[in-house]
């Protein structure tokens, strides 16, 4: 027979064994959109400890909605290698421009990642801990910020934090206003060609232990958007984690 006082108690010891190990990680990601989920993967990968924080219930960020909600993303060639390790299936439109189903793209990403990488969903980041460099992340549940209740948050801390969040960069923007060491410029206009190119040229350590990937690099460095294809998002993704393995294995 269940009983609902078991059922409650397991969900409440299994999740804060997962919140006690999420006090002290090699790696904090903030944001699980394409860049976030392949970073946390490839991190996760070479052996770090990762902890993965997201303010939405659901994981996926824009992948979800494709283009103008046409649930079909792009991506370049050089992105497909990706694509092969998680198994995501794609079709050559031509020799430049592969096609693939959004739907898949963020499922795939999100089971790979879910099985390797401690998930807080529904976990908003609210500032940042600055000692020497960056030194971990300020969080509170997301529907404390929908209630506007006043409630202090937590603190988890790592060794290197992943501003991850997209448009906004979140992390990066807080930094830059405590700090006042840098600037976020803000995305420029549509120009897919040279922002994929540019957002993982410029993919890298914005403030020491702060490493940007993702549209957070185009919203750092003023850079244009590119819409619905993500290439430069994965492999943003995957650049920043291997930045972030050489610097912790030096
Ligand atoms: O926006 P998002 O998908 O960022 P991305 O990985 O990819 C951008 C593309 O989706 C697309 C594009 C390029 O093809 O133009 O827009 O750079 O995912 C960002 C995630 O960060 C979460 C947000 O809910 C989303 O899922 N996020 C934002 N602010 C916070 C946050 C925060 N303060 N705390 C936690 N998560």
């Amino acid at each position: 027979m269940v009983d609902e006082t078991v059922i409650s108690k397991a969900i409440i010891e299994s999740y804060f064994e997962r919140l006690k190990r999420c006090l002290n990680v090699d790696v904090i990601v903030v944001g699980a959109g394409p860049s976030g989920l392949t970073a946390s993967y490839y991190l996760s990968e070479s052996g770090f400890n990762v902890c993965l924080i997201e303010k939405r219930l659901s994981l996926g960020g824009g992948i979800w909605g494709g283009g103008m909600f046409f649930n079909k993303i792009v991506v370049q060639s050089q992105a497909l290698p990706i694509l092969d390790e998680f198994g995501i299936g794609y079709e050559r439109y031509d020799e430049e421009h592969y096609v693939l189903d959004a739907i898949e793209l963020a499922g795939s990403l999100i089971r790979e990642v879910a099985k390797r990488v401690e998930v807080l969903n529904g976990v908003c980041v609210e500032d940042v801990v600055v000692r020497d460099g960056v030194e971990g992340v300020v969080v509170n549940w997301s529907a404390t910020f929908m209630s506007g209740l006043h409630v202090d948050p937590l603190v988890l801390r790592s060794k290197v934090v992943v501003d991850a969040t997209g448009h906004d960069a979140v992390v990066c923007r807080i930094t830059a206003k405590k700090t006042k060491a840098f600037e976020v410029k803000g995305e420029g206009g549509m120009y897919a060609d040279l922002a994929e190119k540019l957002v993982v040229e410029k993919t890298g350590e914005v403030y020491p232990n702060l490493y940007a990937t993702g549209m957070a690099v185009a919203s750092v460095y003023g850079l244009p958007r590119m819409g619905p294809i993500f290439g430069g998002m994965l492999l943003s993704g995957k650049k920043v984690a291997e930045l972030i393995a050489d610097k912790l294995r030096s």
